[in-house]
């Protein structure tokens, strides 16, 4: 029988929906810590194929998700062309920053991203072998206006100024860069479906700071490309795209970009995603990740709300945002028990 999350992707409306999580690997599981401490730094750990492969896996014994994501990071991606990337504990990460053209021009060829990224692709092998039979295999990169924003920066930022200050500066070296940045994304997702990733998410975790001509020209249209590429050297590799806080613009998204999916945020009301996004194919989300943490009736009540809201088509239930640190890993069994539990067909 074909893997739930690949019949959802390819449209087909299920009795209750397929469910993964955003973050699902991370701090908020013991196990995850430990094997972070055990391979040193997080870097380290994006790296080190048999670590990152047993991180990939911990959440898929606990929970039995229907998708593993490859562990990895989007800020692999800016190393690989040259950015330096560490991470400083307790803040998040920091690189080497690109603020002119000739910082662009000094970036390596996307060709040359393999050099760097192969232990990757030898973690998605491993996990070939070691997933179970029907759990499907995700692999992932940063959307390129979202890897840019950390590579104009140097860092996270709340409003993704940097970014929107080289762009007001000079469009055609931003431009240049968001080229780059797909391009090598185009190399980097290719060789994990060669390696084993049965579907691709792009995450535009700052699509939502885009607004009118600009949301096309660097959210829209770079996801188009990737997308139209992917599909060119792999047909009919199905591929979620993630334009966080779009808003109104997630309709049409799929239809634009040629994405089997959108992946909703928690600020989109389900009952309008339904009507506008879920008409052109499958959607992904979208619980608030708060609910990992506050767990109680509010969770059940919400993930039912979720789950019949979409209930009409094809979905697979994530959360809006990533799990944080401080969740419970009882509410994200409850999660899952309450998405379970709505089967028409189950007794229980
Ligand atoms: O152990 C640690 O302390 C590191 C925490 C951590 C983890 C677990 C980071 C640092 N990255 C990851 C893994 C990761 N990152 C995965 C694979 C695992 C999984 O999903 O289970 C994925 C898909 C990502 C993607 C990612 N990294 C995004 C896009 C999704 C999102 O959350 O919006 C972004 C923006 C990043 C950058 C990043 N990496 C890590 C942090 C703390 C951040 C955010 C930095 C910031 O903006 O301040």
């Amino acid at each position: 029988m074909t893997k739930k999350i690949l019949r959802a992707l390819a449209g087909e409306t299920l009795p209750t929906p397929p469910v993964w999580m955003m973050r699902q690997a991370g701090r908020y599981l013991p196990e995850y810590r430990a094997t972070r401490a055990e391979a040193g730094d997080f870097l380290s750990l994006c790296y080190a194929p048999e670590l990152a492969a047993e991180v990939t896996l911990q959440p898929i014994r606990r929970f039995g998700f229907d998708a593993a994501i490859l562990f990895a990071d989007i800020l692999l991606i800016p190393q690989a062309l040259g950015s330096d990337v560490w991470f400083v504990t307790g803040e998040g990460p920091r690189l080497s920053t690109i603020t002119d053209a000739s910082g662009v021009k000094a970036l390596k060829p996307a060709a040359d991203v393999h050099e760097t990224l192969s232990p990757v692709y030898e973690t998605l092998r491993i996990l070939t072998r070691e997933l179970p039979r029907d759990t499907t295999l995700i692999g992932f990169a940063g959307a390129p206006w979202t890897v840019a924003t950390y590579m104009v920066a140097g860092r996270g930022t709340p409003d993704q100024g940097p970014a929107h200050a080289f762009k007001a500066e000079d469009r055609a070296a931003f431009s240049a860069l968001i080229d780059r940045i797909a391009e090598a994304t185009i190399e980097y997702l290719s060789a994990q479906i060669e390696a084993g990733a049965e579907v691709v998410k792009l995450f535009d975790s700052w699509a939502g700071s885009l607004k009118g001509e600009d949301f096309d020209e660097f959210s829209l249209a770079p996801a188009r490309r990737i997308i139209a590429a992917l599909k060119e050297r792999h047909p009919g590799i199905p591929v979620i795209a993630f334009p966080r806080e779009a808003g109104p613009r997630y309709e049409g998204f799929a239809r634009a970009t040629g994405a089997d999916c959108v992946a909703l945020d928690q600020s989109v009301d389900p009952a309008w995603a339904a009507a506008h996004v879920q008409r052109d194919g499958c959607v992904q989300g979208n619980l608030d990740p708060r609910h990992m943490v506050t767990g109680g009736q509010a969770l059940i009540d919400e993930t039912r709300r979720v789950v019949e809201a979409f209930r009409g088509g094809p979905h697979i239930f994530n959360l809006g945002h990533g799990i944080t640190p401080d969740a419970d890993p009882d509410n994200v069994a409850l999660m899952v028990e309450t998405i379970r539990a709505m089967d028409p067909g189950d007794s229980a």
